[in-house]
């Protein structure tokens, strides 16, 4: 069992105990169990296997959850789960799956409307009587309809991080067999999407059914769908499913160029293959049935008048057209990165000191940090006040002064309120070194309204940058609707940053939307949101955001040193 696979069972109870009408302090305890462990740095089943350090150590973990951590590696089930599950129709989890439907709103559905399923919702939609419940009406009512044709054509996705755990613990256990030369995971993972269908992995091995059988002998296998010589599928305990391939030394390129894909890359490029007298697939790049390349992809590519082109790029969105010219961005890497410009501490809705953050981060490699808590608008995680705010400020300038060759900017996640005021005067703003907007509340208004607000927070002087400017949430929440055009263009126009979010659940600008908005001349930062020193490390995800948008080290602020970086900003301008 991985930490995600524990992660979600946890998550799961929560859902299941709120749908049933549970002590909102025991969901509670629950979904934070959930994330800390999917966050957690280290695999739990190796310290209980282990036995190194107990359970109990881990923040937030008591003794109860530790025996259920324990149960679940241990069984790779939980029986608190099994019996919650029994007591609901089995179809009511799914519906959770579709955007707009949290526990509250799938327990109305199954009391007042005695919904089961996805089909029984949408008879009751077809009826008109979903938007007569409380808190539904006409608009929640389209967006189930919508929400339930994605979900049925649609299947679950997972999301990155999550996916790269079970990525990394699978290629590593198919590694300690021996017998393996190469090995690489291709796919929506290599491209490095924010979400993953499944893991395409692709090895060159001697003996592949070897291979194949240690493959489907992995304990995390629920399940073995098929299984051959040469190829393999199984499903994963926590769902995911794995293709395992084993090709020839002399078509791994090329197995690795077609299973990277993306599909619509491999079909222009086959096209181009076609027009140039070839045949392109996973085997080969062939003249007639003589294969001229094929053992790796940059001879495919070059063979094609092409250059390399990072998984990243290949969507089919004109980077064909820049390898042909020879112009394909420089792309960020996460060495480029200098600091991080959104976390937050215990002062808020963190869990640790800003002398833990600011440790950890200077571990990373870092010279600078903006601990960015939120402000009081967000009541739920205790927002900051002025006097609060100008209270850590003060430790912060204290901090900094004892320190050298790292700093802490004084910054803050500033709410832009329903109104499109801000959350804190201008005063206190004007004492920041770094201010971060965002939205977290009236996300139900019109495009218009939430466009006015985020316009006005960008074009206000001592706003730096709009935090994940969409507000989406992957696979729980749609983003919000908002003229984006018309916020890129307020962005560029005052030199107000857009945030490219990497946490893992928000990923956010989406790389389209980041693509558009840098050939319209915006600028970005890159950060983690953490809520705790193990969330740092979601740097890379931000910066395969940023890769996935095409953009290079000069588009993003933050890869500068401290003193350009400050200079470049907003509230620096003359
Ligand atoms: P996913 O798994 O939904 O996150 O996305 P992918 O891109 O990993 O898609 P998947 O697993 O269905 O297929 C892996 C790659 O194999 C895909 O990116 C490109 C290639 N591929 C699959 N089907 C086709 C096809 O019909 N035509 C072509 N040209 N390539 C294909
Ligand atoms: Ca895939
Ligand atoms: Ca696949
Ligand atoms: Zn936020």
């Amino acid at each position: 069992m991985q930490n995600p696979d524990i992660a979600r069972l946890f998550d799961e109870v929560a859902d299941l105990l709120e749908i049933q009408d549970a002590n909102p302090f025991r969901v509670r305890a629950y979904r934070n169990a959930a994330r800390t462990i999917r966050d957690y740095p280290e695999p739990l089943a190796d310290l209980v296997h282990e036995g190194t350090k107990p359970l109990t150590e881990i923040p937030g973990i008591g003794d109860d959850l530790a025996e259920k951590i324990t149960e679940i590696v241990t069984t790779g089930e939980l029986s608190l789960h099994k019996q919650l599950a029994k007591k609901l129709p089995a179809g009511l989890l799914d519906l959770l799956r579709i955007p707009g439907l949290g526990p509250k709103r799938v327990k109305l559905l199954h009391k007042k409307l005695k919904v089961k399923s996805a089909a029984d919702l949408a008879k009751a939609l077809d009826a008109g009587k979903v938007q007569k419940l409380k808190g539904f009406g006409p608009k929640m009512e389209e967006k189930l309809r919508a929400g339930l044709g994605q979900a049925q054509v649609t299947e679950r996705r997972m999301l990155l991080n999550e996916a790269e755990t079970q990525a990394d613990a699978t290629v590593a256990y198919l590694e300690a067999g021996g017998g393996i030369d190469r090995i690489a995971v291709a796919g929506s993972y290599r491209r490095r999407r924010e979400t993953i269908g499944d893991l395409d992995i692709l090895v060159t091995a001697d003996a592949s059914a070897a291979v194949m059988d240690r493959f489907t002998q992995y304990a995390e296998v629920a399940e073995i769908i098929s299984k051959g010589d040469t190829r393999a599928t199984v499903k994963l305990r926590g769902g995911l499913q794995v293709d395992l391939r084993a090709v020839e030394p002399a078509a791994y390129g090329a197995a690795l160029q077609y299973f990277t894909g993306s599909k619509a890359h491999n079909v222009e490029l086959r096209k181009i293959a076609q027009e140039q007298g070839y045949k392109l697939n996973e085997y080969g790049l062939f003249k007639g049935t003589r294969r001229i390349a094929g053992r790796t992809e940059e001879e495919i590519y070059a063979k094609l008048g092409l250059d390399w082109m990072p998984p990243e790029l290949r969507e089919a969105r004109g980077e064909i057209a820049l390898a042909r010219e020879h112009h394909l961005p420089h792309l960020v890497e996460l060495r480029d990165i200098r600091g991080d410009l959104q976390m937050h501490t215990a002062a808020t809705d963190g869990k640790a000191t800003i002398d833990e953050m600011a440790h950890a981060a200077r571990e990373l490699g870092y010279e600078y940090i903006a601990i960015t808590d939120h402000s009081k608008r967000v009541t739920m995680a205790r927002g900051l006040d002025p006097k609060r705010l100008r209270a850590q400020w003060r430790a912060l300038d204290e901090w900094n002064g004892a320190s050298e060759g790292f700093t802490i900017l004084k910054s803050i996640e500033l709410d832009i309120l329903e109104s499109g005021k801000l959350d804190l005067p201008d005063d206190v703003l004007a004492e920041a070194d770094y201010v971060v907007a965002t939205v977290h509340y009236g996300l139900n208004q019109t495009e218009k309204e939430l466009t006015r607000r985020l316009v006005g927070a960008a074009e206000h002087p001592l706003v730096d940058a709009i935090g994940h400017p969409t507000g989406r949430l992957l696979g729980k929440r749609e983003p919000y609707p908002l003229d984006f055009e018309a916020l890129t263009q307020a962005c560029v126009d005052t030199g107000c940053l857009l945030e490219l979010n990497g946490h893992p659940e928000r990923m956010d600008l989406p790389d389209t939307l980041a693509a558009a908005a840098r050939r319209h001349g915006a600028r970005f930062v890159l950060s983690t949101d953490s809520h705790q020193p193990g969330n740092l490390s979601f740097m890379k995800y931000a910066v395969d955001l940023a890769r996935r948008a095409g953009l290079e080290a000069g588009d993003i602020l933050n890869t500068r040193p401290l003193a350009e970086f400050s200079k470049a900003l907003k509230r620096a301008r003359p």
